[in-house]
């Protein structure tokens, strides 16, 4: 290769890490290390280290109140396209006979009705619910919405029907909140799609508005997961049809949300909600939120887990001395993380860095040593394999652009450090 050339290429790649650590003067992300203690020995009968964490936006408060707002509409009762119940059966749609006049409308059959994409939102609100951490921090309730149709005329029965109901109030325990999902499922997916109905009921929760059933928390970050499989047809005209005052209903209750200083992230489910989904990511982008399409309705499980409400889009974790790098990091998504490091006998410094949701990153470093121990760490070895397992069902979130692009700045940034002075091991 022309020396010249190469000679450019590492100068660009220097000019390109320069950026990178001028832009991490200013970052607001705060890595705190809850274990091991700076310089603590860890022993493990294998060479991984596990460390424990949370990554934070400093100027804002570290608590969450997230409010899971869930479409259970007639359109629900689609299949997603997964085995979400597990039976090893995946339901796929029945043909319907085509429309008799004067008749009411066939509600869609499916070979397995526990694969519903209903059953995969209640499938995803659970998952996030149980990934997150305890300790009152977090809250977390739900909301679900559709919109009550009259049959004969399908417009709306009563003006002042409510269309979105408070199913579980905020609340810091996590086990009751799952206890009170299973409800949802069993009454089923029906009616039209009043999204302004379930954003209305989200903020009037997560503000302390009058009527208000959780108790209020004025210094938690407020924050609503919206998802949908449509578009809105209500409270306007027939609840089969978008008007154009259905979807200004939402986008006038997502202004109502920013006022409120409630984020909006929303996530459209298959192809009815992609086909238009412009009320869905106006909302977002109102409230200064995310609009993440979900193509295969399944997905939806896996992309609410990886939902990060700390604006904290990744983790890893560098072993300057060995120089490994470790993605065998859980993240939650309020920021708290949990993984392994692989490291040698003797010290070993490592380095946390975390990336933003606007792909800024910060890092810290610290010191542990590492003794070989005989005994078999058998749940340490199960944990490692827990994380790895879920990061290859999130591979989805590894797959995205700034997440990419910041694990292959690591690597880069690694690759050109000044290496850690080596000390004797056992390895
Ligand atoms: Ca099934
Ligand atoms: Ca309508």
């Amino acid at each position: 290769m022309n020396t010249l050339h190469a000679a450019g290429i590492v100068l660009a790649l220097h000019f390109a890490l320069a950026s990178l650590a001028g832009a991490e003067q200013a970052l607001p992300l705060h890595i705190r290390v809850d274990s091991p203690e700076p310089g603590a020995t860890v022993r493990n009968d294998v060479h991984q280290a596990p460390i424990r964490g949370r990554a934070l936006l400093s100027q804002r408060p570290a608590d969450f109140d997230v409010m899971i707002v869930l479409d259970i509409s007639g359109s629900t009762v689609h299949p997603a396209g997964v085995d979400v119940d597990g039976d090893g059966q995946i339901g796929v749609a029945l043909p319907v006979d085509p429309p008799v006049p004067g008749a009411p409308a066939q509600t869609p059959k499916s070979t397995d009705p526990g694969d519903s994409i209903l059953a995969a939102e209640v499938a995803a609100a659970d998952r996030l619910v149980g990934s997150l951490e305890q300790g009152g921090r977090v809250r977390v309730g739900v909301v679900s919405f559709s919109g009550d149709m009259n049959p004969d005329t399908g417009r709306r029965r009563r003006y002042d029907q409510q269309d979105a109901w408070l199913e579980v109030p905020l609340s810091a325990d996590f086990a009751a909140v799952q206890a009170r999902l299973p409800a949802i499922l069993a009454r089923g997916p029906y009616g039209g799609t009043n999204f302004a109905a379930g954003l209305r009921l989200a903020i009037t929760e997560l503000a302390g508005l009058q009527g208000a059933r959780s108790p209020s928390r004025p210094g938690a970050r407020k924050v609503v997961l919206f998802l949908t499989d449509g578009v809105p047809t209500f409270p306007v005209a027939e609840g089969s049809v978008s008007d154009p005052g259905d979807i200004e209903a939402a986008l006038t209750a997502a202004r109502l949300a920013r006022q409120a200083g409630i984020t909006v992230h929303s996530y459209g489910i298959g192809p009815s909600a992609l086909d238009n989904p412009r009320a869905a990511s106006e909302i977002a982008r109102i409230t200064q939120g995310t609009f993440l399409p979900v193509r295969k309705p399944g997905d939806i499980v896996s992309f609410l887990q990886a939902t990060s409400f700390a604006d904290v889009e990744d983790v890893s974790f560098t072993n300057l001395t060995t120089r490994e790098i470790s993605y065998d990091v859980d993240l939650a998504a309020d920021g708290s993380f949990s993984g392994f490091v692989p490291v040698r006998a003797g010290s070993n410094r490592v380095r946390i860095t975390a990336l933003a949701s606007d792909s800024t990153s910060s890092s810290v470093e610290f010191d542990l040593r590492f003794e070989r121990s005989g005994a078999s760490e058998r749940e340490l070895a199960l944990e490692l394999e827990r994380i790895r397992e879920r990061n290859k069902e999130l591979v989805l979130r590894a797959e995205r652009e700034p997440i990419r692009r910041f694990r292959e700045q690591q690597r880069k940034q690694l690759l050109f450090e000044p290496a850690e002075a080596q000390e004797e091991g056992d390895r």
